[in-house]
């Protein structure tokens, strides 16, 4: 009777853990990176300041947090004068955000960002999960002891991610399994309790890997590493395919691919090829930073940072400076194109005839 009741328990423990590890990992959510994200406005006025919002993540989502980041500056000198350009953070202000559906019966919500709670001190910040897909209209309107003033930008919300659907399925094909084997198991006898053993097993297997493949989130589009130096890591295998030199200044970014002997204004990458890349600063501390790389290194003036980028996928993206260099630091961007290598040499040729014949 007592060997019984064992046996009984053990199974009920066994079935209980099954259920609850992947009802756990359904409930995990993402920790959001704070600060930066996808710029929306860069350096607009509003009333006597200048704006910029960047939304994380891209692309944002039904049903998902969608991360407000704002910078907040005030130009320091009239426009023409020298000092148009300078300007400094302003903190303290009172930032309404208001998110007004433009479809659908979904009703207007109210936020308001608060500085000094992210990593970056100097920005307003503020999260809300987004209640329905399609476009929106963002209402911004700030107050501070220099005056007021609003501004407006839309956002897209995509319908909500559908590989969020692999998480509950494979809960509970785990969890059917569980319940399913162990009555089995209890009835079974011989040969087919170590087949049973065996099916769970490989059930469990593939569900569970389902699961993790998930939660380790979306394929980055490149491979980034930020070697300390030029010379890490050590050995031939880690020799790059090229090697670009970027100049950071305020507010620009200047590329120079010295093999060819070519300046440009945009980042042109060769896919499925490893470039390092080798970022100074001209002036002040600014940031490399491309949002859908996951990549975001410190320029120090006075010292080389070094970046390896391996781009997989072929598009668009967007480089940004993360750092507050000024007042134009939002307008720090520039494109990113990651060609496949054939188009990306013809590039390489046609801009040295083009700078040859300058
Ligand atoms: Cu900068």
């Amino acid at each position: 009777m007592a060997t019984r009741f064992v046996q009984q328990s053990a199974q009920t423990i066994l079935i209980l853990l099954l259920m609850v590890v992947p009802i756990s990992l359904g409930f995990v959510t993402v920790v959001q990176a704070h600060g930066g994200g996808y710029p929306q406005i860069s350096n607009q006025p509003v009333g006597p300041y200048r704006v910029s919002v960047w939304t994380q993540p891209q692309p944002l989502r039904a049903g998902s947090q969608a991360h407000f980041t704002i910078a907040i500056s005030k130009p320091l000198g009239k426009p023409g004068s020298l000092a148009e350009n300078a300007g400094v953070p302003v903190l303290g202000a009172d930032v309404q955000v208001e998110l007004i559906p433009l479809s659908g019966n979904t009703s207007t919500l109210m936020l308001q960002a608060k500085s000094g709670s992210g990593i970056n001190k100097l920005y307003y910040e503020t999260d809300v999960e987004m209640p329905a897909a399609g476009r929106w209209e963002v209402f911004l309107a700030i107050n501070g002891d220099e005056g007021g003033g609003s501004t407006m930008f839309e956002i897209e919300v995509e319908p909500p991610s559908t590989t969020r659907w692999i998480l509950w399925v494979s809960a509970a094909v785990i969890g059917l399994t569980a319940a399913w084997s162990a009555r089995a198991y209890q009835h079974g006898t011989g040969i087919r309790k170590i087949i049973l053993v065996l099916a769970v097993t490989s059930v469990l297997t593939v569900s569970g890997s389902a699961a993790a493949a998930h939660l380790t989130g979306p394929t980055l589009p490149a491979i980034v590493s930020s070697p300390a130096s030029r010379f890490w890591p050590f050995g031939s295998s880690a020799e790059p395919d090229l090697v670009i030199e970027v100049q950071a200044s305020q507010w620009k970014w200047v590329f120079n691919y010295p093999a060819a002997g070519v300046q440009s204004t945009e980042l042109n990458l060769p896919q499925g090829q490893t470039a390092l890349i080798k970022i100074d600063s001209t002036d002040v501390l600014h940031s490399f930073a491309v949002p859908d790389f996951d990549l975001n290194e410190n320029v120090l003036p006075g010292k080389s940072t070094f970046v390896k980028i391996t781009p997989l996928e072929s598009g668009k993206y967007v480089l940004t400076c993360e750092s507050f260099c000024g007042v134009g630091f939002a307008d720090m961007l520039a494109d990113v194109q990651v060609l496949p290598a054939k188009d990306f040499d013809a590039w390489l040729a046609q801009e040295k005839t083009k700078q040859l014949n300058d």
